[in-house]
């Protein structure tokens, strides 16, 4: 090997680990609902240099990297023997996404990716996969649900974006061997978004869903739905009902999606999910939290206004601007929450709260009234009895 190239193959090695042990810390700064983490936990420059470069001097002398990596977003979580493992949407300089595992001693910073990433099981059919979400599901199986993409078959030739979401379904103990299942079966002509709940309903798998139209636009469709079905090999939803619809004048006026799968929690089951609304700037993607009831889980039963998170500052600069988006989050020791939510689907980052601040926020929080002055009269009154104290 050269000097030169020992030289810069060092220069590569330093930087990424530099890179890799940045120590992460909680902002000063919190709402009291969550408190950001100050760098983002994932980004493009994560990826191990031995996926990017040909390491070989004789067949790359001037060390240039053969493979780009455009963003690491939108990945699924879980904690798995003691490890917080992202399952991360990695996205080529060729658009084509996939899906790789990141792991951290702590949650927090130190995410390092296997050596690997996921050999998915699939078909010529996915031409592209991501955003999966973890589901631990009482059967015993880790489920992951994720998008599968191809072109509309209908779309003439001069329209090369015309695309088909649905979901696809694979199961695995490990995040290292996965089997595929059968694609989910509903009546909507596109699905993303979906989530498998964590436990049988009525003795049936029951998953969120969200039923489009089009491929961009909710047109009839949208909503997160949920739907049942008896068998997950071979999974059919006959039936979707649209448990929290999208509503003119609010963060979800556009399109909405559930995020991760739900947590449990004495009072109900704790859910993020992402609005999408329309501006002058084009689309708006924010989290929002909601609470569905422990019986019945098609019911909503605390529905707090507004946005939960939405893009600050950096957050707002990538490849799509103002986007944040969350597909994982974990319940750790002390019922403390990880928030991981992607930014400009471009990086991961992580927001810290706890079961019990999420469910404070999702039960104290007012309802929105959905009118001006229904705000200004819930305003009036939290101000006044502020004033008597
Ligand atoms: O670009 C923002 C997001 O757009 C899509 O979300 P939705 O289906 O709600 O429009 C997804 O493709 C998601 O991956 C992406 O982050």
């Amino acid at each position: 090997m050269s000097e030169n190239f020992k030289k810069k193959l060092a220069q590569l090695k330093k930087q990424y680990e530099q890179l890799l042990t940045l120590e992460n810390y909680p902002e000063l700064f919190s709402n009291g609902i969550f408190t950001r983490y100050r760098h983002p936990v994932l980004t493009a420059d994560h990826i191990p240099y031995f996926w990017k470069y040909d390491l070989n001097e004789s067949t790359n002398p001037l060390l240039m990297e053969r493979f780009g990596i455009n963003g690491t977003f939108n990945a699924g979580a879980i904690k798995l023997n003691g490890k917080y493992l992202l399952m991360v949407r990695v996205e080529g300089k060729d658009r084509k996404s996939f899906f790789a595992v990141a792991e951290s001693p702590n949650g927090v910073d130190n995410f390092r990716f296997w050596d690997f990433p996921v050999i998915m099981p699939g078909t010529i059919e996915d031409v592209n996969v991501y955003d999966m979400r973890l589901t631990q599901h009482e059967d015993g199986w880790i489920y992951g649900v994720f998008c599968t993409e191809k072109r509309d078959p209908t779309a003439p030739e001069s329209d090369q974006s015309a695309a088909i979401a649905q979901c696809g379904i694979a199961r695995t103990k490990d995040l290292k061997t996965w089997e595929r299942l059968q694609d989910l079966k509903t009546t909507s002509p596109q699905q993303r978004n979906v989530v498998l709940h964590p436990e049988f309903v009525q003795g049936q798998y029951a998953f969120y869903t969200r039923p489009q139209d089009s491929f961009i636009q909710a047109g009839s469709g949208g909503g997160i739905g949920l739907g049942l079905t008896k068998s997950i090999e071979n999974s059919d939803i006959q039936e979707e009902i649209i448990i929290d619809p999208r509503r003119y004048h609010t963060i979800s006026e556009a399109k909405n999606g559930l995020g991760p799968a739900p947590i449990k929690t004495k009072y109900g089951w704790l859910h993020l999910a992402h609005g999408v609304r329309n501006t002058a700037a084009g689309l708006r993607y924010s989290l929002y939290a909601f609470m569905t009831d422990l019986q019945d889980i098609t019911k909503v039963i605390h529905r707090p206004s507004g946005y939960l998170i939405a893009p600050e500052g950096t957050e707002y600069i990538g490849d799509v601007s103002n986007v944040v988006f969350s597909n994982g989050w974990i319940l750790d020791d002390n019922n403390k929450v990880y928030i991981y939510y992607a930014a400009a689907d471009s990086v991961m980052h992580v927001a810290e709260s706890s079961v019990e601040q999420l469910i404070d926020y999702v039960r104290h929080t007012p309802e929105d009234s959905y009118y001006s002055a229904g705000q200004v009269n819930i305003l009036t009154k939290i101000i006044e009895k502020n004033m008597q104290l």
